[in-house]
């Protein structure tokens, strides 16, 4: 028998505990169709604002060996064409997460009620884009955080999750947790891009970017470490049955697998998705398996939060 990779989170069924990072090929209808019928296991919005929006100016993304540089600034569809999709991507029987930002408590209030309205199976809500020019990430600020979470709370009918930046002192964990449990938030993404990191070409002796003077939020194989530490804090913080998906440097089966075990009971996907397209949900699905199958595990739920300490 083949192991078991689905996932439940906050109650939700999902076929496989492997899925797309909100940003990813996840913006224009066409990407959330092929997502749809990719293998992923859910299919994760962009982060969705009141208005359209085209985002920074180019060049605003680079891929380089260690992972990617990213300063996109919320390019999206507004919420009501997202609105108006999910219908048609509910069809594909995984779960849809609507992920939501703003620009003020009203406008996060705005957008969950009415994409909540649309009927999302989950939402994520985005306090951590770090690319906005004088816009600070929200869950640096614990209050501002809270008064969002409180304010959302009895508007998003769905479970409702926090997708978070790295924190990268345990205090920060501790401060973030309690807003997490005093705002009765359902589950945890962890980690979005390290943010206002710098990438330099030496030849151009240029930035690799150009908003914000070169600085953007760091992803892939490089933050992996950064995003394990983070599973595995708010995973002892806020206790095994709190449901968290891990982000942060996702390439192989074997990244999966250390994800469960700081554990993450689902992962997403973000700039290994960018590089290689819907294929790499299958290639990380037969991998996941194969480490599993060879360790003795009969499902990745066993293996969620089993790090060995030392
Ligand atoms: O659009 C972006 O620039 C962006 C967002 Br909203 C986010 O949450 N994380 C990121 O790395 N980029």
């Amino acid at each position: 028998m083949p192991p078991d990779l689905s996932a439940r989170i906050a109650g939700v069924p999902f076929p496989l505990c492997i899925m797309n990072a909100s940003g990813a090929l996840c913006m224009t209808e066409m990407e959330l169709l092929e997502l749809g019928s990719s293998q992923s296991g859910a299919i994760v919005t962009k982060s969705m604002t009141r208005v359209p929006r085209e985002g920074n100016p180019e060049p605003r993304y680079y891929q380089f060996g260690l992972g990617s540089l990213n300063s996109m600034g919320i390019p999206n569809l507004g919420y009501r064409t997202y609105a108006e999709l999910l219908p048609e991507l509910r069809s594909f029987g995984k779960p849809v997460v609507a992920s939501i930002a703003g620009f003020s408590l009203e406008e996060y209030v705005h957008v969950a009620e009415h994409i909540s309205d649309a009927g999302p199976d989950l939402v994520e809500v985005n306090l951590s884009c770090p690319n906005v020019v004088g816009k600070p990430q929200i869950a640096y600020d614990f209050e501002a955080s809270a008064a969002i979470l409180k304010a959302l709370r009895p508007v998003v009918r769905q479970p409702m999750g926090v997708k978070i930046p790295p924190y990268l002192d345990l205090a920060l964990h501790e401060a973030m947790a309690r807003v997490l449990r005093e705002c009765r938030v359902d589950f945890l993404v962890a980690i979005n891009s390290i943010g206002n990191a710098l990438v330099i070409d030496p030849d151009r002796e240029e930035a690799v970017i150009r908003p914000k003077g070169g600085l953007g939020g760091l992803g892939g194989a490089c933050i992996k470490p950064v995003a394990l530490a983070n599973v595995r804090v708010f995973h002892q913080l806020l206790g095994p049955e709190f449901p968290i998906i891990g982000v942060g440097g996702v390439e192989s089966g074997t990244d999966v697998f250390e994800h469960l075990l700081a554990g993450a009971r689902a992962v997403q996907v973000g700039t290994a998705f960018m590089k290689e397209g819907p294929g790499v949900f299958p290639r990380l699905r037969d991998e996941l398996a194969g480490v599993l199958d060879a360790k003795g595990y009969g499902a990745a739920s066993q293996v969620v939060g089993k790090l060995k300490v030392l």
